[in-house]
């Protein structure tokens, strides 16, 4: 019997490729906030994946990736309500992260706040030339709430993020490039085309290097060396000892895989 499909808000829309699904922000008119109907929705969708599956592009439909939270929302939560809000992103996009599969963003136009942290939560990001970043919670009255403290000064460091959160500066495209917020920039209008080749690759990947390269490789970051270097060894031997890595290395050896050149 087919599985159902599964129930996802109009705000978000599926598309698949392949092995490649596309999931998009579809609420132009709100600029995407995030709203909770969408951040469940996202975790829904990841929760249902297909099998076939093997890697996730995100992207988003108008001017912009996203506006962040959906402040209207907070017009009515209290402090304990707005602990248990903040807790819900924290297990979806964790979700998003330590997931089955690669997650591909493709950004344009303000990606701001929860948008960014959402962002921050997949594992490649794409960026086209318009995309620009901002933390404007400073200016809200509010703090991030999506994870965004954990994950972004792993990315551009504490020192900019408290530039970024206390004087809602933003940086562009080129910035957001240089300093590891994007690892691609394309041209306006190209960033899917390059999210779906990049998530093609990740695709091709053995499934358990793509699992050490997303649930292990970040754990050792925040482990000791010693307990690092353990970990790495197991995962090593774990990976190399799978069937599908023997029969990747016979190919290199037999010349019938490709080798790794500089296009
Ligand atoms: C929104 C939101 C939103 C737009 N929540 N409704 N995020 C921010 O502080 C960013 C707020 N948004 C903006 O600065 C601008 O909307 C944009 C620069 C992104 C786009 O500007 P523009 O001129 O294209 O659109 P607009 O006219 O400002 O917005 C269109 C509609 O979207 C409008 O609603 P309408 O009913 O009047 O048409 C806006 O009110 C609505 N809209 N952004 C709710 N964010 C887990 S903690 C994370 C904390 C944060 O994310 S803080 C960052 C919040």
């Amino acid at each position: 019997m087919a599985a159902a499909k599964p129930r996802l808000p109009k705000s978000l829309k599926v598309a698949r490729r392949g092995a490649i699904a596309i999931v998009t922000l579809a609420r132009p008119e709100k600029r995407n906030a995030l709203n909770d109907t969408t951040v469940l929705g996202l975790e829904t969708f990841f929760d249902t994946l297909p099998a076939g599956v093997k890697a996730v592009v995100l992207n988003a439909e108008g001017r912009h990736f996203s506006a962040g939270l959906d402040l209207s929302e907070l017009k009515v939560l209290s402090t304990e309500a707005g602990v248990e809000h903040s807790r819900v992103w924290h297990r979806i996009f964790d979700r998003i992260e330590f997931g089955r599969v690669p997650v591909v963003t493709v950004m344009h136009g303000a990606v701001i706040g929860g948008g960014l942290e959402l962002a921050a939560a997949t594992h490649i990001r794409v960026a086209e030339r318009s995309a620009y970043y901002a933390l404007p919670e400073g200016s809200r009255g509010i703090f991030v709430g999506g994870g965004g403290s954990v994950r972004l000064p792993r990315l551009i460091g504490v020192s900019r993020m408290i530039d970024l959160m206390l004087t809602g500066r933003t940086y562009g495209a080129e910035e957001g490039q240089a300093l590891g917020l994007s690892h691609y920039l394309v041209g306006e209008g190209e960033g899917l085309a390059k999210g779906l080749e990049i998530a093609k690759r990740i695709a091709g990947n053995s499934p358990v290097s793509n699992f050490a390269i997303m649930n292990v490789l970040p754990r050792i970051a925040e482990q000791d060396r010693a307990s690092g270097f353990v970990m790495e060894s197991l995962t090593a031997a774990i990976a190399q000892g799978s069937g599908e890595a023997k029969d990747r290395i016979r190919a290199f050896l037999e010349k019938r895989a490709a080798k790794v050149e500089r296009k």
